[in-house]
């Protein structure tokens, strides 16, 4: 649920719970902007480094014409930049939230200010050429594009916020946000009319909004509603996909095609039916594919619906002026680099492609290219297919190893709970089971790390998680952590029947899991550094995170994790069934090598800092 940005490498991390698809190409350029190597080397230098930003010097101009202070106060703030309370940042200066933001958008404005001398050299060049590539591609693109699925996008409103004023009516038409001063999860249409917002540090909402109530995060409930909203989906398309708590993508073709019912008749029904169920309003977008289904479910929120029809010219008149910004993947980062680029809308878009074609990495340059034609998946899948789960907490900050390992058993019962997930459609029970452990740990800095450690063997009890777990900890104590996430990955599913209540157990995983613990396996810290990849850091509790990137690109490129040989990579691709090692992946095999054999394998970020 956390908005994802293409381009934006660190997402303010909300802090609880959840689980994620891999499906975002990692493949190390899938990122990154630029297709120079150079060019990119230089922005990540600055976004890894963890010396301070001098944040006394007084407000300099970035690349795009924007004061330095006015665009820290936009990445703090959104559109509440201007806003009488974050006039002045200047009162941050010296925490570590604030040292952290003006970090990254230092980083940012050097390589916007990059982007724009690459751009200005472009624009002298004949690239007909190019254009001609391009468009070869886009017609390729067009013969593929699919218009016979009904997808709906169904998402609640304010949810954490609704649920809280369904339970406490005192609170309705006053503005509240639910969280506290270090991050709100979301806040009520009250609080956005001062520009609260989710993701925003607590403190600077009060700013905002000074009679802002604060409501503490009751997540079990918000679990509960969703569960009681995924048995309605599962009415309509047995196999939808939960994006979040709140979130689902549905395929509700054949469901229109039995009933005879139009689409916008039956996407009311689903809503009038959670509405009966949890006393909550859900908003639905209806459209040929899950990327305009999610833009179009945002048009009559709260408690409506849009449908854009599945035809071409309506889409293409949908999309022409649609503001970039809309599409799920263009964040405030992306935003603020097509800004920079003198580019608005879908229409500029496409209107530009060469020298997006140009600047940015070929993933950047076609998941940009695929939205502008309003192209996007229609392959909507339970969650089945899911690579891996994971949770996470953010807290105050801990030190002490007993509160580290408290923090850790709470994750592991956690997301041991939620790999036995209920297969709503039919009566039966799937458990995930799953080979690599990774710990995340954000530091008191906000620098954030992964372990992973992978294991011979698939494991999904508590007791194994929290034994694995607990290995890759205290290998890197003393820690000085706000966040802590575990996640489980390379998994597959047991399918486990449930009959009168009594579950019966066939499969042969559930047989292995119940062994003690293997005593030997060796950690295996991830080579990609949060400040370098996309992924996010918030996951819902029972969504497939990942599944946001469905729309990206519906490739999977892998990552090797730090010791893998092409051989271990090539057998996990066979055995979770992704795409089949790929010349980059190999290089980076041969990387990692090099990397283990020069460094003393246990610290590797320069990001990660201890008391
Ligand atoms: P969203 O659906 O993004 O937001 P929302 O339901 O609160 O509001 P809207 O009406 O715009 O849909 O997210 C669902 C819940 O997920 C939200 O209520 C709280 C949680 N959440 C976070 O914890 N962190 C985040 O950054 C976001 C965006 C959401
Ligand atoms: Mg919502």
């Amino acid at each position: 649920i956390q908005e994802f940005d293409i381009f934006d490498s660190q997402i303010f991390n909300i802090g609880e719970t959840g689980c994620c698809m891999d499906r975002y190409p990692e493949s190390g350029d899938g990122i990154s902007m630029f297709c120079d190597e150079e060019f990119n080397s230089v922005a990540k230098t600055s976004a890894d480094n963890d010396a301070p930003v001098d944040t006394t010097s007084s407000s300099s101009t970035t690349g795009d014409g924007k004061s330095s202070d006015y665009s820290l106060r936009k990445r703090m703030g959104g559109l509440a930049a201007n806003k009488a309370g974050l006039q002045s940042v200047d009162r941050e200066k010296g925490t570590a939230f604030f040292e952290n933001e003006a970090r990254k958008d230092e980083a940012l404005n050097v390589k916007i200010d990059k982007m724009l001398k690459k751009y200005e050299f472009l624009k002298k060049d004949d690239l007909s050429s190019d254009l001609v590539k391009i468009d070869r591609i886009i017609h390729e693109l067009e013969r593929d594009r699919d218009l016979s699925h009904i997808i709906v996008h169904v998402d609640m409103d304010a949810f954490y916020a609704s649920v809280e004023e369904r339970d406490n009516p005192s609170l309705r038409g006053k503005p509240m946000a639910v969280g506290d001063t270090s991050m709100l999860s979301t806040a009520n249409y009250e609080a956005r009319k001062f520009g609260v917002r989710s993701a925003m540090p607590g403190f600077i909402a009060k700013r905002l909004c000074p009679n802002l109530i604060l409501v503490p995060l009751h997540f079990e409930k918000y679990r509960t509603v969703s569960m009681q909203v995924r048995k309605v989906f599962a009415q309509y398309d047995p196999n939808f996909t939960p994006m979040s708590l709140d979130e689902a993508y549905l395929d509700v073709t054949e469901y229109i095609q039995k009933t005879g019912r139009s689409p916008d008749e039956v996407v009311q029904q689903i809503r009038d039916e959670i509405f009966s169920k949890t006393r909550l309003t859900a908003s639905a977008g209806i459209a040929a594919n899950k990327l305009l289904a999610k833009v179009c479910s945002d048009i009559n929120k709260p408690n409506g619906q849009y449908r854009i029809q599945n035809n071409l010219d309506c889409i293409m008149e949908f999309i022409r002026n649609l503001p970039a910004r809309k599409v799920s993947g263009i964040g405030r980062v992306t935003e603020r680099i097509l800004d920079a680029l003198e580019i608005k809308t879908l229409g500029d878009i496409f209107q530009k492609r060469v020298y997006i074609y140009k600047i940015f990495t070929l993933n950047s340059f076609q998941f940009l290219i695929r939205a502008s034609l309003g192209l996007g998946s229609t392959v909507v899948k339970s969650d089945h297919n899911r690579k891996s789960m994971s949770v996470e907490r953010t807290f105050a900050p801990l030190s002490r190893p007993e509160d580290l390992l408290a923090k850790l058993r709470e994750l592991a019962d956690h997301l041991s709970a939620d790999l036995k997930k209920e297969d709503l459609s039919v009566s039966r029970q799937h458990t995930l089971h799953g080979k690599t452990v990774t710990l995340k740990f954000k530091s008191i800095s906000y620098g954030v790390t992964n372990r992973a450690k992978t294991i011979p063997r698939y494991i999904h009890k508590a007791d194994d998680l929290f034994y694995f777990g607990k290995q890759i900890l205290e290998a890197e104590l003393p820690l000085n952590l706000r966040l802590m996430g575990l996640r489980l990955s390379t998994l597959r599913s047991s399918e486990v029947e449930t009959m009168n209540g009594v579950k019966r157990f066939f499969s042969v995983q559930e047989r292995e899991s119940v062994d003690p613990p293997v005593k030997k396996s060796t950690v295996t810290p991830i080579i990609e550094h949060q400040s370098t990849s996309s992924e996010p850091e918030y996951m819902d509790s029972s969504g497939n995170e990942g599944n946001r990137y469905a729309n990206y690109l519906d490739v999977k490129e892998n990552v090797p994790f730090r010791d893998e040989s092409v051989e271990d990579v090539e057998l996990r691709c066979k055995e979770t069934s992704e795409q089949p090692i790929t010349n980059i992946t190999k290089e980076r095999c041969k990387e990692n090598i090099s990397v283990l054999d020069s460094d003393d394998n246990t610290r590797l970020n320069t990001n990660w800092d201890c008391p």
